[in-house]
């Protein structure tokens, strides 16, 4: 049995959740109290993962950190194939890869403010990362407007979504709630409506499924 070690407010843990439910494969949740409680820095939990972040997936003693890693192995390990990790081509890879790493970038911008706001309310220190998480979004933006006018529908190229559509989704999703709209980014809107129609798609606090929002 797959146990993941969870918090529901977490975009990174969402992601994995989000998979698991399009993967329809089974797993428990095992609920960390990241506030106010802080369950993440005490010494149970550092033992499973010495960084005291969540996520993290145990799979038969098996235990992984990081959703990105996460999202990889999964699809790797549970899914069909190549259909969500494609395999057949080297730069298909990488762009994979580059993307994945793109996600962890808006983790540290976007989501890093999400977090300040809604749990230490707002202060002047968010100014820098705001400006950075727009820079990013501007580059996803423009990269989507350009691969919706060559027939693509997501991040990679290809007919099928991959885990760099599900592992950047929530970050992007969430960015209401770190004060940035996205009004300036119809390209990136029309993208979040089709991983959201995406089968077995479910939903967290704050991002809604299509028929409820
Ligand atoms: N690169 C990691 C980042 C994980 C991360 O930032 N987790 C947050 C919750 S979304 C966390 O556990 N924060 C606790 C802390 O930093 O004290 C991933 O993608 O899993």
């Amino acid at each position: 049995m797959l146990s993941l070690y969870d918090c529901e407010f977490s975009e990174n843990c969402y992601k994995v959740r989000l998979f698991l439910s399009i993967l329809g494969q089974e797993h428990q949740l095992i609920p960390v109290e990241l506030f106010p409680g802080r369950e993440h820095q005490q010494a149970h939990f550092r033992a499973i993962n010495p960084l005291a972040k969540v996520p993290v997936l145990e799979d038969n003693g098996l235990i992984l950190r990081d959703s990105q890693a996460i999202l990889v192995y999964l699809a790797c390990k549970y899914a069909p194939k190549g259909k969500w990790y494609p395999l057949e081509e080297a730069s298909r890879i990488a762009r994979v890869q580059m993307w994945l790493s793109f996600a962890n970038d808006l983790n540290e911008t976007i989501s890093s403010v999400r977090r300040q706001v809604q749990v230490f309310g707002k202060d002047e220190n968010v100014a820098p990362k705001c400006k950075a998480a727009r820079e990013l979004l501007a580059v996803m933006e423009e990269h989507m407007w350009f691969a919706e006018k060559a027939g693509h529908f997501w991040l990679c190229a290809g007919d099928h979504p991959t885990v760099a559509d599900l592992a950047c989704f929530p970050h992007v999703m969430l960015s209401d709630e770190a004060g940035i709209s996205l009004i300036d980014y119809p390209a990136l809107r029309r993208w979040t409506d089709r991983v959201k129609g995406i089968n077995g798609f479910t939903a967290m606090p704050g991002i809604f499924s299509l028929t409820s929002s």
